[in-house]
Formats: C-alpha cells, structure tokens, sequence
C-alpha cells in the first residue's frame, strides 16, 4: 500500500485540476450505513431501488417516509470524519483545484467545509412538493407549513410532501450534472472515493475522465464496478487512506 499511495499522491502533485467522485462509502466511517448496508434492520426486506423511487412513494407513502426520517434521524448525531475533512482541508492549501463531486445526500462533505460540493442527488435535509400544488404556484406554499404526517400535506390540498432527492428513474439537477461533467471532462485525475459505481450517470463521470486521459485512482476496501478503468487501486477505507493520500 505504501508505494501505491506514493504513487497515487506523486499523480495528484502533479495535478492541476482534481475531481473526486464519492459515494456512500466515504460517509461510512461517520457511521452512516451505506446505501446497501443501510437494508439492516428494518429494512432488509427491500431493495434500496424499491425505496428510492416516485412510484415506491406514491403505493407505500408512509414505509419510503419512515425510511426517510429514519435516515434523517441518524444524520443529525453524525460528524464528517477524517476522509470528508482531509479534502476540505485540502481544497483551502490549494484553491481551484479540487471539485467534489458526490453522490451522497447526507451533507457530510458541505458540513466538512467542501466548498462548491456538486450534489447529484439532493439533499436528505431538505423536502420539496411531490406534486405542483393544486393551489400554490411551485414553491409559492412553503413546505414547512405543512400538516404534520407520514408524510406532511398541504393543508389546503393535501399534496404529500417528498424528501428533495433524486430518486431512480428521476433526472438528475442539470446545473449539476453539466458541472459534474465539465469538472469530468478537464480533470488531470480523478479520485473515485467509496463507491461501488453501480449508479448511473454517476458513475459514467470516471468513464468520462478515463477517456479524456485523466488518471483514476479508486479507494475503497472492496472491489468496486469502475476498477477496471483505475490506474491506481488503493484497497483501503477513506477515513485512513485520504489523509495521508491529501497531505501535501
Ligand atoms: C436517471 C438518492 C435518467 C436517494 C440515489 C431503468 C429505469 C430508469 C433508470 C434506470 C434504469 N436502469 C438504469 C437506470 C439508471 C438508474 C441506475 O443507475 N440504476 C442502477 C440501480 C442500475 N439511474 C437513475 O435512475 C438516475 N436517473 O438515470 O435519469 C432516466 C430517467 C428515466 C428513465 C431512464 C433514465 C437517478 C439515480 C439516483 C438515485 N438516487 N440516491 C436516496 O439516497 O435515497 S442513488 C443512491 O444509491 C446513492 O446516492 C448512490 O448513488 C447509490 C449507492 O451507491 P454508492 O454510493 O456506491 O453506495 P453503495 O452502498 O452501493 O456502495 C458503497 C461503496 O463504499 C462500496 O463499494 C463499499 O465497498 C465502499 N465502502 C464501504 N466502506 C468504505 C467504503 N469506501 C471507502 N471507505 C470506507 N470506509
């Protein structure tokens, strides 16, 4: 591991522009289950696919909502641990040079201190309207005053309110997205941090640097779907090996 990290960190001094792709994995030292994991307990008896989508809410609203809040629940006794603040760190010794790209919804990276965090898939702290409010122009009806429930509802319409996060089948912020790709597409490396690359178009972003010449290096302890396209694997957790992969 030792000469593989000197090699990962010799590629990333010479960088000029770095785009790290995380995922779950990189929140898991916070203990936050990782999307698979996060099936224990009382929700081992669905896919993770079959929560995380419109049509799961719309059929069970009350069981996606208890996954929801009970997510949201364990967020709020959580703290960034050392992988998240070994790249803000890294971002403030060298401005300009980093852009994290993430697939998490837990904040962790933004609460680290990452600057410019481009969130793919929302945010589990914020709710939004399931539907245009029959009553209210979008946005015009503050989701906060909601009816109390599982889950809240205008109280003039009864329009259910919904976590702001991008389910499957649901296209992802396009602000985002076309930053994301940007970010992809002039990378010198990009650093693929605890994700198993399973969801797309996320994962097609290290597709993207790959093919435009950008190194990629991979940490995570497992076999991940993008290790063919490393250049560098380093076989360990996020919260050991970005310190001292970032400490320059
Ligand atoms: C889209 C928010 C266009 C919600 C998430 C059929 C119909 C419709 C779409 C599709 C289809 N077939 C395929 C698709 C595309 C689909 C997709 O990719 N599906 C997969 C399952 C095949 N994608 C979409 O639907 C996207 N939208 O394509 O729109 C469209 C529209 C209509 C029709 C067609 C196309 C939207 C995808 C976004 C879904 N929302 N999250 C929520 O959180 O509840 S995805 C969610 O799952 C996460 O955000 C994350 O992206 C993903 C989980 O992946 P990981 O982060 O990798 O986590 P995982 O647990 O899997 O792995 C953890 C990794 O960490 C492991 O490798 C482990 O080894 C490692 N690890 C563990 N510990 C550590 C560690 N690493 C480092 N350190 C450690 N300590």
């Amino acid at each position: 591991m030792e000469d593989l990290l000197a090699r990962a960190r010799q590629c990333l001094q010479h960088a000029a522009h770095i785009a790290v792709l995380s995922g779950a994995g990189i929140s898991a030292e916070s203990g936050v289950p990782t999307f698979r994991d996060a099936q224990t307990g009382l929700w081992a008896r669905f896919r993770p696919e079959e929560l995380a989508t419109e049509d799961a809410f719309r059929r069970h609203p009350e069981r996606v909502w208890d996954w929801y809040a009970e997510r949201r629940a364990s967020l709020a006794a959580v703290q960034p641990n050392a992988g998240h603040l070994a790249l803000a760190e890294f971002e403030r010794r060298h401005p300009g040079r980093l852009t994290v790209i993430t697939q998490n919804v837990d904040g962790l990276h933004q609460r680290a201190g990452s600057q410019g965090v481009l969130a793919l898939h929302g945010s589990l702290a914020e709710d939004r309207w399931l539907d245009p409010c029959a009553l209210h122009r979008q946005g015009a009806c503050d989701v906060a005053r909601a009816e109390p429930g599982r889950p809240p509802r205008c109280p003039q319409c009864g329009n259910p309110v919904r976590p702001a996060v991008i389910w499957f089948g649901e296209m992802l912020p396009e602000d985002a997205l076309r930053q994301a790709e940007q970010a992809a597409s002039r990378c010198d490396v990009m650093l693929v941090v605890g994700t198993a690359g399973a969801v797309y178009p996320a994962a097609g972003l290290a597709h993207q640097a790959r093919a435009v010449g950008a190194q990629v290096i991979i940490v995570n302890p497992h076999p991940s779907e993008l290790d063919e396209l490393a250049h560098l694997r380093l076989a360990g957790s996020a919260a050991q090996v970005l310190p001292r992969l970032l400490d320059f």
